[in-house]
């Protein structure tokens, strides 16, 4: 069973304040001009004037969840007075990235706070960013260590692994098959927690039959047909965790109007926001998260912090993150956000994004 720590609590708490802010904040929105050449608006000033400059590169565009994360980062450079922009590919394939980084690192860019698709693909063009002094700060899906200055991680991969295992076995009454439907197949974060399921449910759950890991590449419509393709190919299916926000909604959708509603367990990682509906018409019993906005306004603090040589990233370095508080430089220079949280009928309407 997953227990709630105290920090759980205080990222619950912040998420409803989060979520009052989430309401007034305009969402970050691509580049602006549509044309997929990552050169967004608000664009860097050098780190000549003083002012911080930062651009997000999500893994892709068009995702709520990286949306809100998008405002944390918003609220934050406002907050500490900056430049925000947002640019991103509208496909979160592993290469896809890159010329948004080539360009950021062109505009002279302070800071890039990324979300790979990949954890090698886009190595080169981070190297050469940071050769020309762009920070690099990964965020939500890491790359290899040696391609970024911090990573801020939102919790644990064994707490993210474990909430997910402990709900889908819990709701299935810990037997029967069960599938995975992820986000694209060279997400770093998902393959970690993926790999992390795999392991608890071998070692604690002997009865449960882990049958298929499908990828939906956080693609609606890809996440919708793959659902429907795991339910076809195993009528004896009892659930489907996907740690993915885009692949839980698509699933949720699918299942909602289906015959398997209600037999078919769905759980994993999704927004309160898009899982509402499927909470409240019972396709759903519970999912977890942490506050994507609160993961994009550490980020952006980290940023400035590593920008204005705070920070370094070593072990123990340690920065200030506005409302979040302090926060410390662990192992492999990573940051930790806190603890998931769990989402069910009874807590999903404090949430607003
Ligand atoms: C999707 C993305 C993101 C992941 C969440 C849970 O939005 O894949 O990387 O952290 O789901």
């Amino acid at each position: 069973m997953f227990s709630m720590r105290s920090n759980a609590r205080r990222s619950a708490v912040m998420a409803v304040t989060a979520s009052a802010a989430l309401v007034l904040a305009a969402c970050g929105g691509g580049d602006g001009d549509g044309d997929g050449d990552g050169a967004g608006t608000g664009g860097g000033d050098g780190g000549g004037d003083g002012e911080v400059s930062i651009t997000f590169l999500p893994k892709n565009l068009g995702n709520p969840y990286f949306d809100t994360s998008s405002s944390g980062g918003t609220e934050a450079v406002e907050e500490f007075g900056g430049t925000f922009s947002e640019v991103g590919p509208s496909e979160a394939s592993p290469t896809s990235q890159v010329s948004f980084i080539e360009t950021a690192a062109q505009q002279g860019v302070d800071a890039l706070v990324v979300s790979a698709n990949d954890p090698e693909a886009i190595c080169d063009a981070l190297d050469e960013a940071r050769g020309v002094g762009v920070k690099v700060v990964t965020f939500d899906s890491d790359t290899n260590p040696d391609c970024r200055d911090l990573f801020i991680n939102q919790a644990t991969a064994e707490g993210i692994a474990k909430v997910q295992v402990d709900l889908i076995t819990e709701q299935i009454g810990d037997e029967g098959q069960i599938a995975i439907l992820s986000a694209s197949a060279n997400a770093t974060n998902q393959n970690a927690w993926i790999e992390l399921m795999e392991a608890e449910l071998d070692a604690n759950h002997p009865d449960v039959e882990l049958v298929e890991i499908a990828y939906g590449d956080d693609d609606d419509q890809r996440s919708f047909d793959q659902t429907a393709a795991l339910l076809q190919t195993y009528p004896d299916l009892k659930g489907i965790i996907s740690p993915t926000t885009v692949g839980i909604a698509a699933a949720g959708r699918y299942l909602s109007t289906s015959e398997y509603k209600g037999k078919v367990a769905l759980t994993g990682l999704g927004t309160p926001n898009q899982m509402r509906e499927y909470v409240e018409d019972g396709t759903v019993e519970a999912f977890a998260l942490w506050n994507p906005a609160d993961l994009g306004y550490l980020a952006a603090y980290a940023a400035k912090s590593l920008v204005d040589e705070e920070i370094t990233g070593e072990p123990g370095d340690s920065f200030e993150a506005g409302k979040l508080g302090s926060y410390e430089v662990g192992e492999d220079a990573s940051v930790l956000l806190g603890d998931p949280f769990v989402f069910n009928a009874d807590n999903i309407d404090d949430f607003d994004f």
